[in-house]
């Protein structure tokens, strides 16, 4: 059994919680983090010094990091081609599960703080439009590398469209004018169509919405 300490509404935790849908994997999720807090008692700083969430816990292993977690679980509880053995195969893969969180992930960020994180005083339509230019050409690319799809590794479903897919709903639910990618935006409706992205990923993050 899998314990994941997380609130539902993290982008983070969605990442380890839909992985572990795709896998079959037994799990409690506990409600960590933000309104639930939790997460800076001397207890949970000695599983996670970053008093962060998610942290993850697998018998005697304790993790942190969701994209740690998502190669720790695809390694230890996927197979083929979800997981692919041959480095030469999964690290292309790995290439944009790294992008996702360190460049579509960024590029999300100004437009979650500007409509949704900021109460409505400290929100700026300048980071905003600066924002919105700034995700299209990230999305774009995306969007080429997709192609005719269905999957990031073409044909199969693997680690890597976790990594990519989680922060689709964010992306698509946003109100804001989003670049053409008819290839992303089809991807997105495949994901859409899984039970554990509709599950774990397709998540309201109107609780995370500041007070005005
Ligand atoms: N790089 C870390 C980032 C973890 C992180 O920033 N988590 C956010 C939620 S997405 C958090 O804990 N925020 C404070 C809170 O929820 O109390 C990861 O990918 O796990």
């Amino acid at each position: 059994m899998i314990t994941v300490y997380g609130r539902a509404t993290s982008s983070n935790v969605q990442i380890v919680m839909w992985a572990i849908g795709e896998l079959g994997l037994e799990y409690e999720r506990l409600d960590y983090g933000h309104s639930y807090g939790k997460t800076k008692t001397p207890e949970y700083l000695a599983m996670n010094p970053n008093g962060l969430v998610p942290t993850v816990r697998d018998g005697d292993l304790v993790l942190w990091e969701s994209g740690a977690v998502l190669r720790y679980l695809a390694a230890r509880y996927g197979a083929e081609p979800f997981w692919p053995a041959d480095p030469a195969r999964r690290a292309p893969l790995d290439m944009w599960a790294e992008w996702a969180k360190t460049t579509f992930g960024p590029a999300l960020f100004p437009i979650f703080q500007h409509l949704v994180r900021l109460p409505k005083a400290q929100r700026s339509e300048v980071a905003l439009e600066a924002g919105v230019a700034g995700i299209a050409p990230v999305a774009r690319i995306l969007d080429a590398r997709l192609g005719a799809g269905p999957w990031l590794a073409g044909e199969d479903f693997t680690f890597a469209d976790i990594a990519a897919g989680t922060l689709l709903y964010r992306y698509y639910t946003f109100p804001f004018q989003r670049a053409e990618t008819p290839n992303l935006d089809a991807y997105y409706e495949r994901l859409k169509s899984r039970p554990a992205y509709a599950q774990h990923a397709m998540v309201s993050y109107e609780p995370l919405r500041a007070p005005d």
